[in-house]
């Protein structure tokens, strides 16, 4: 059976990211991917992703954002495509609220640049939003999105220009500790490497079931609208991205009209989905669901719900605490290591991820802060 230094499962996000730092550094690697370069089964596809570094889901995270802005660059030098757009973005709610209190918590502990703007500030600067009199915003001018599909794709031709086998349409059957590294069995083939990094997105309950940890999937669903009166205002130098909080705690998410005058604009809630699996999720978006999203949409940036274009659905893989899960494999610590668990908020931090992956699967180690990321935290207490 052919032998590699690490084997890695699923080439999503995270894989394909640690299948080029892995390959960076020389070792020999095999990708296992159940689909095809790319795909829009899992949580790596829709078009654009958010990020920011004000973090409101905890500071730990800042260093890593820091770290990842700057592969995103590299990786834009490295293969000339389309990965990040800095259009500054505003974090938006009442001044309590997890969205602004959680962003500024982050901005002062790191000392990062942003400015708050008050309901008056915020249509003054930007036209379209509609907050109420009690509403506030962070602003964050290195906020902006990401290109998912190119930053996979990226990271693929990276890797296979490094030497990386990438074997698509080739799910992993099952694995066992041989020898002092892995045997993994697909359909065609049984391979063995010193190292198996699992990079399972949606597939973590199947492909992880020693971990201890209670993922929960969720169905989610993304939408585009033409805005009433043409995108205009709409364009990504007039236009911020934005997370707004209600006084409800409902988060929506949106981005400005990235892709023509034809195509609109994307917004989404953020966790509110309905469980599924990979298996059974409803793939079809229902009327009501595209009527409650614009009825939402109408109070905040009352022009975008002007026509509904289109919507598609993807996967969150969350934790109980909503953060991720990036460690060595607790019940296989000398050879597997584990990336799951990202909870609706890790595409942005794809470039970092990967660079731990190597770090962990070739020295077992990282110098990067991964402590909130250990997967013991969420083990079940003894009954
Ligand atoms: O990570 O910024 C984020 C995000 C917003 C909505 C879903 N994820």
């Amino acid at each position: 059976s052919p032998t590699y230094d690490v084997i890695v499962i699923g080439l999503g996000g995270m894989g394909s990211a640690a299948a080029h730092h892995l390959s960076a550094r020389g070792a020999r690697v095999l990708g296992l991917e159940k689909f095809g370069p790319v795909h829009n089964r899992g949580s790596s596809h829709g078009g654009s992703r958010i990020t920011r570094q004000s973090y409101f889901e905890d500071p730990a995270y800042v260093p890593l954002l820091l770290r990842a802005y700057e592969l995103y660059e590299e990786l834009e030098r490295e293969t000339g495509r389309d990965i990040a757009t800095l259009c500054g973005g505003v974090m938006v709610g009442p001044p309590d609220s997890r969205t602004v209190s959680g962003s500024l918590l982050s901005a002062r502990r790191w000392d990062l640049p942003h400015e708050m703007l008050d309901a008056a500030d915020i249509r003054r600067r930007f036209p379209t939003l509609a907050p109420h009199d009690d509403e506030v915003a962070l602003y964050e001018a290195r906020a902006g999105l990401l290109r998912p599909e190119n930053t996979v794709a990226a990271h693929l031709q990276l890797a296979t220009r490094q030497g990386a086998d990438l074997h698509f349409e080739e799910p992993m059957t099952r694995w066992e500790p041989y020898r002092d590294g892995v045997r993994v069995h697909t359909a065609e083939n049984t391979y063995t490497a010193g190292q198996l990094v699992i990079c399972p997105g949606a597939w973590a309950p199947q492909l992880l079931t020693d971990l201890g940890v209670p993922f929960r999937i969720e169905r989610q669903v993304m939408y585009w609208f033409q805005p009433r009166g043409g995108t205009g205002p709409f364009v990504p130098d007039a236009h911020p991205i934005y997370i707004w909080e209600d006084a409800a705690g409902v988060q929506v998410y949106g981005f400005p009209a990235i892709d023509g005058p034809e195509l609109g604009a994307k917004v989404a809630f953020f966790r509110k989905g309905v469980e599924c699996t990979p298996e059974t999720i409803d793939r079809t978006v229902h009327d009501e669901e595209v009527r409650a999203m614009a009825g939402h949409m109408s109070r905040c940036i009352p022009d975008l719900p002007g026509s509904f274009l289109k919507a598609a659905t993807c996967m969150y893989s969350n934790t109980p605490d909503e953060h991720f899960v990036i460690a060595r494999h607790p019940a296989h610590p000398e050879s597997v290591t584990v990336a799951c668990g990202f909870s609706g908020h890790g595409f942005k931090f794809v470039p970092v991820v990967g660079e731990i992956l190597a770090d962990l699967a070739l020295k077992g180690t990282t110098e990067h802060p991964i402590g909130l990321f250990d997967p013991s935290r969420l083990a079940a207490a003894p009954a």
